[in-house]
């Protein structure tokens, strides 16, 4: 499609620069400002350097040079700002006076080089990606490619709308390794999301090691959804999680759901069943039969033990203690445990966060509801937002990404109907909920259950092009929200996803090219 000549990367002719394939405005989510300069593309040399001033940029600078030097094939070094430097590369700025929020930036391309400056190192990194972005899909490719590479000129400057952004892997139902969670990681950061929400625990599958009650993963664990092998995280596979996460600036989410969704761990210690006795292993996919018994004081150490390790081995503020569909335990029970609950959370200096039907119980400092709800209203939601609560939005006809894209997707769930892109689009998180206004809103979040899913390939398939979507109503000013431009911009990272292994579904709303 591009007949415009290449020159040999790098060589210094006479020809006529061909253009930036790029627009700067192709950018997902979209950046809060973007000025083109038309003729003043930058082109990246052989000879580059990256160039850091501050001590905390260097990080970013080698994450940005291990991003270009596989397709460039070019040597990228990373030396000091303070040092002169012919003109021609890319510079990266930390400026604490900088007034671009704790992860905004300011990215200029000039015929001179590219400069990226920010007041954090989160802010850097977001820029970091959009500066990708602007390079040829190419620069996706694990393998060197002769390449012009050309961006587009002009200045961004950019911050989020929200401070939650996130997606929700649950690796209970199908078990996903390490290097299968930190693949998902490098997605998110792509799109400048940046929470991960694992859900550990679930019926098929206790994935993480808890060195007070063994039996949780060794025996919970080694089960999952049609009777495969499972698996779960040893505190080490946790810990390395959590700090490849961090690099990313994405803080990691832990989800032990209670008192519901328990059979795996009822399975390994039975005397956490209402009746005293272990459950069979359950490989299927319904949902609401099982709970830790909430009249038992056993079951409260085990709730004290558990989410005081998993606070130990999380670095980030959050803690999630699941909470839905616990539909065999009475209503008054019920709030009972989850109060006691979130005092534990308390007590291990974390935020507690529930799914939202937890909403009716007293309120804890500065608890965090995530509303699956699929109406525009919900007021007991809004009570307990009315009594402090904030919110993190997964609209389960929007957000979730296990449902099909449509009725011949050949895995996910219609419960909440088709999602295509265009649905997972088309909402307002600071508006959705009747009742609870933008400021209670603290971000977006995309889970993925995996009753049907079960390979990396299929993490894929259900994420893209859907995920970018949602990280772009969490990230992007509500002016730039426009469809048929969302559609545009978003068609050009079809041939990034092939570039760089990825797979995804080809969805015949988005003009791929
Ligand atoms: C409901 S959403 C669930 C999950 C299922 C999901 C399938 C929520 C908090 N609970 O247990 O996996 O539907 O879409």
């Amino acid at each position: 499609s591009d007949d415009r000549p290449a020159p040999p990367s790098g060589a210094a002719d006479d020809r006529p620069v061909p253009p930036a394939r790029v627009r700067l405005g192709d950018v997902v989510p979209a950046p809060e400002r973007v000025t083109p300069v038309p003729g003043a593309d930058f082109v990246l040399t052989p000879d580059a350097a990256i160039r850091v001033s501050g001590d905390d940029a260097r990080a970013v600078a080698g994450q940005l040079a291990a991003l270009l030097r596989p397709a460039t094939g070019y040597p990228l070094p990373v030396t000091d700002a303070t040092r002169p430097e012919p003109a021609g590369g890319i510079t990266l700025t930390l400026a604490a006076s900088a007034d671009h929020g704790p992860e905004g930036y300011r990215l200029d391309v000039t015929p001179d080089g590219v400069r990226i400056e920010a007041a954090t190192p989160a802010g850097l990194f977001h820029g970091v990606q959009t500066l990708r972005q602007l390079l040829p899909a190419t620069i996706e490719s694990p393998l060197p490619v002769a390449e012009h590479w050309a961006l587009p000129g002009g200045s961004i400057t950019d911050r989020p709308r929200f401070s939650y952004r996130g997606a929700m892997l649950d690796v209970a139902r199908h078990f996903f390794g390490v290097p299968d969670v930190l693949r998902v990681i490098d997605h998110l950061a792509r799109y400048k999301l940046n929470h991960l929400h694992l859900h550990l625990t679930d019926d098929q599958g206790w994935r993480i090691a808890i060195d007070s009650w063994p039996r949780l993963a060794e025996v919970g664990g080694a089960v999952e959804v049609g009777g495969g092998p499972g698996g779960h995280y040893t505190r080490d596979d946790y810990r390395r999680i959590v700090a490849y996460a961090a690099e990313r600036h994405v803080t990691v989410v832990p989800e032990i759901d209670l008192p519901g969704h328990t059979n795996a761990a009822l399975t390994a210690y039975g005397e956490l069943a209402p009746d005293g006795v272990a459950p069979p292993p359950y490989t299927g996919t319904e949902v609401g039969f099982s709970y830790v018994d909430p009249t038992n004081e056993r079951t409260y150490e085990f709730v004290a033990d558990v989410l005081g390790e998993i606070a130990a081995l999380t670095p980030g503020p959050w803690l999630h203690i699941g909470g839905d569909e616990a539909f065999k335990v009475r209503p008054d029970a019920y709030a009972a445990f989850v109060e006691r609950t979130q005092r534990v959370v308390a007590a291990t200096g974390k935020t507690v966060v529930g799914w939202h039907q937890i909403a009716p119980v007293a309120h804890a400092e500065g608890r965090v509801l995530q509303w699956w709800g699929t109406k525009g209203e919900d007021p007991v939601t809004a009570d307990a937002v009315h009594r402090g609560a904030r919110l993190v939005l997964s609209p389960g006809n929007h957000a979730y990404l296990d449902m099909k894209y449509a009725p011949d997707t050949p895995i996910g769930h219609d419960w909440a109907g088709m999602i295509d892109v265009r649905r997972a689009y088309d909402w307002d998180p600071g508006t959705h909920v009747a009742g609870v206004p933008a400021d209670a809103v603290l971000g977006v979040e995309a889970p993925l259950w995996t009753e049907s899913v079960t390979s990396r390939a299929e993490v894929e398939f259900m994420l893209f092009p859907r995920l970018p979507a949602i990280a772009e109503l969490g990230w992007s000013p509500r002016a730039t929200h426009d469809w048929a431009g969302f559609r545009d911009r978003l068609a050009g990272h079809g041939p990034r996803w092939a570039a760089a292994g990825m797979a995804f579904h080809r969805s015949p709303e988005i003009p791929w090219p």
